[in-house]
């Protein structure tokens, strides 16, 4: 069957972006995913789905009274969730890749930088994946993204992204 993980974030205090893509997707999915700057609690977060969620804080994040970031097993893959400012996101995907390796994650999903983004270094089996932001996209088009991954049963990782028309 393989699993689906809808990965969101960066929507800023925006509740009808963040709402709009769950009310899509809420009843097809195992999981979500927040990168954090949400700007929304832990519990509010964890309202919004009846499935298991896992967050990070963003930097902007003053109400979320969570943990700073979230690991977990998918389909024998171990996941890890991080903002990404505090390992130079901004800056290249070098820091992310050391954080995962030290957080023994072979995928690293993370925010921060508002731009979609997939990228697998195979020397160090670590796949880097970020949604983008559903609210204040800077990639160009600045159209806002988000991302759904699919954990297949063969143990392909497949990310899709989306646009949030
Ligand atoms: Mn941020």
């Amino acid at each position: 069957m393989g699993k689906k993980i809808l990965v969101v974030s960066d929507n800023h205090g925006s509740k009808s972006s963040l709402l709009r893509v769950i009310d899509i997707w809420k009843d097809d999915i195992d999981a979500m995913v927040h990168c954090g700057d949400s700007e929304f609690s832990e519990e509010y977060l964890k309202s919004l789905v009846n499935v298991p969620v896992y967050l990070a804080e963003g930097n902007c994040d003053y109400i979320f009274n969570g943990e700073r970031d979230a690991i977990f097993e998918c389909q024998g893959h171990v996941c890890y969730v991080t903002h990404g400012h505090q390992y130079g996101a901004n800056w290249g995907d070098s820091g992310l890749v050391e954080r995962a390796l030290e957080m023994g994650a072979d995928i690293l999903f993370y925010g921060h930088t508002h731009t979609p983004a997939y990228d697998i270094y195979d020397e160090d089996h670590v796949t880097l994946l970020n949604p983008g932001s559903v609210a204040r996209p800077r990639q160009y088009p600045p159209e806002p993204t988000f991302m759904v991954v699919d954990f297949k049963d063969d143990g392909q990782v497949e990310p899709h992204f989306y646009y949030l028309k």
